[in-house]
């Protein structure tokens, strides 16, 4: 299978420190991503940092520093954040990037010759903070403070801007949701959408004077590209848009979190339409992640950095954690007791305890050398647990999917330990050699299951293992370990992790 899968996560805004939101979403679209490349598929996965706008403008100011180094410094953290969390990103696209810039006039050009875009005077209720402009019919009102649905404040403004047609795109755009139902998952963001362009579509303000840190447009002095207009296209730049994008054009998944399912599936399609470019197959809005139930925020101070969670717990800790406890697509919470314990049961306990106890035998009872099978073949993990754990990860529950394949994890050691390979060494040592022989197989086979989600970790196993960095794809689950040959000294893979001190 060698299907072309292009993948992308939102861009994130470099006006902060990246967040465990951040970490999240890229962990997520990271994981999604290494199990597509192991399937087999031509994957490209893109990700990067949405540079421009008001937003970062005012916190350079604030700074006392230009946008720009703003935005190099940040966007710095972002990729280096990724790169700490083994992100295996194609590109780390930056908004700043000369061919985005291309891009980006592009598509305007594009939407501008079919009449979509045309010149007016913007006057609305305008969020700062949102950097979007809302319907009079959305916005609240509490203590005298007009209020987006967001609950961000908001101003009536005025000004000159270039309009996209969006009103023209309403039918177009619903019988897209009917056409392709999975257009926008889960669910209930579906249902939200479709609800929301049922109610109508007002044209949308796509360019703004009062700053200049943006695409310009092209042939209109003194205008800059709406920020959004200029952050979804990223997505084709990434594919070599305007030249020829077609290898990977269109996206198969676009993974962005709840609060931008609008933009990416009402405002994305549409300006795609407009440009006569085919649209991207899926858009997945997955949650929110909450510190102990909360929102985080830079208020209330409870903004988790990534990189010291990594450190805390390792980065497959964290990664693993995070997939195997949020229910993908919904919220989810998490806490320094509930990723111990998770860690501790599942890997330390689970997988590592498995490929410890079984290799430390191999190495002290068979000198380190992979024993025979023995004269029967006798698989201890079901045949089922490929399919299923497939069908799980082609609805992208990738929780679901851990869950089944740590069934087989725990299979495996029961396995074991009813087989009691080190009471068989007494009384039947060729028994012995084959339980251990067939517990290292089913340490392989997991390993190469669960790669996707702790790459770092399962090519350990798997080197101590000694299968060759060629056999460890999905394809390669068939073809069994090679008895007699030497394997490396086992090293334990996932240290038990302490409850952190109380602060
Ligand atoms: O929205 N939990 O950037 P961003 C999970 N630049 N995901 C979270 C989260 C949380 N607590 N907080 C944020 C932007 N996210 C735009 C995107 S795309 C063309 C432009 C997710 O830095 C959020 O939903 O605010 C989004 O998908 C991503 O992090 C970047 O958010």
């Amino acid at each position: 299978m060698t299907d072309k899968f292009y993948i992308t996560t939102a861009i994130s805004y470099p006006n902060g420190n990246p967040h465990v939101g951040h970490a999240y979403e890229a962990i997520a679209t990271d994981a999604i991503a290494r199990w597509k490349r192991a399937q087999g598929h031509d994957v490209r996965f893109l990700t990067g940092t949405d540079e421009h706008g008001l937003k970062m403008a005012q916190k350079a100011r604030d700074l006392g520093i230009t946008p720009r180094q703003l935005a190099d410094d940040m966007s710095r953290q972002f990729k280096a954040m990724d790169d700490a969390l083994n992100i295996s990103y194609d590109r780390f696209i930056r908004t700043t990037d000369a061919d985005h810039y291309a891009a980006s006039a592009a598509i305007w050009e594009a939407m501008k010759a079919k009449g979509d875009i045309y010149l007016g005077r913007y006057e609305g209720w305008y969020s700062v903070r949102d950097e979007a402009f809302y319907d009079e019919k959305e916005i609240t009102e509490t203590d005298g403070v007009k209020l987006s649905p967001q609950g961000t404040p908001v101003e009536w403004t005025v000004e000159e801007s270039w309009f996209f047609k969006l009103s023209a795109y309403e039918d177009k755009l619903l019988e897209l949701y009917e056409r392709q139902p999975d257009f926008i998952r889960p669910d209930t963001r579906r249902n939200e959408i479709v609800s929301f362009v049922k109610g109508g579509l007002s044209d949308l303000s796509i360019s703004r004077t009062s700053f200049d840190w943006g695409v310009p447009v092209p042939d209109a002095p003194g205008h800059v590209m709406y920020v959004w207009v200029d952050a979804l296209t990223n997505y084709l730049t990434g594919a070599g848009y305007p030249g020829d994008a077609s290898h990977y054009w269109p996206a198969d998944l676009h993974v962005i979190g709840k609060d931008i399912v609008r933009f990416h599936t009402v405002y994305w399609p549409a300006f795609l339409m407009s440009a006569d470019l085919p649209l991207p197959k899926q858009v997945f809005g997955h949650g929110f992640l909450l510190n102990r139930g909360e929102k985080m925020s830079k208020s209330t101070g409870n903004i988790v950095d990534p990189l010291a969670m990594a450190e805390a717990y390792g980065v497959d800790g964290l990664r693993y954690f995070l997939l195997r406890e949020v229910s993908f697509g919904q919220d989810g919470s998490y806490s320094d007791e509930a990723i111990v314990t998770r860690v501790n049961a599942d890997l330390a306990n689970g997988l590592g305890n498995l490929a410890q106890r079984s290799l430390s035998m191999i190495a002290k009872q068979c000198g380190g050398e992979l024993p025979g099978a023995g004269e029967e073949p006798a698989p201890v993990l079901p045949a089922s647990l490929l399919p299923r754990v497939s069908e799980a990860m082609d609805e992208l529950a990738l929780h679901r999917a851990l869950e089944i394949a740590w069934e087989g994890v725990g299979e495996a050691n029961r396995y074991f330990a009813d087989m009691a390979p080190w009471a068989l060494r007494k009384t039947d040592p060729a028994k012995a050699d084959a339980v251990l022989y067939w517990t290292a197989e089913a340490v392989r086979q997991l390993a190469i299951l669960v790669r996707w989600v702790i790459p770092a970790s399962a090519d350990k196993l798997l080197d101590q293992l000694g299968v060759s960095a060629d056999a460890r794809d999905l394809a390669a689950l068939d073809t069994p370990l090679a008895a007699g040959v030497t394997l490396p000294a086992p090293q334990g893979v996932f240290p038990r992790l302490e409850m952190p001190a109380e602060a």
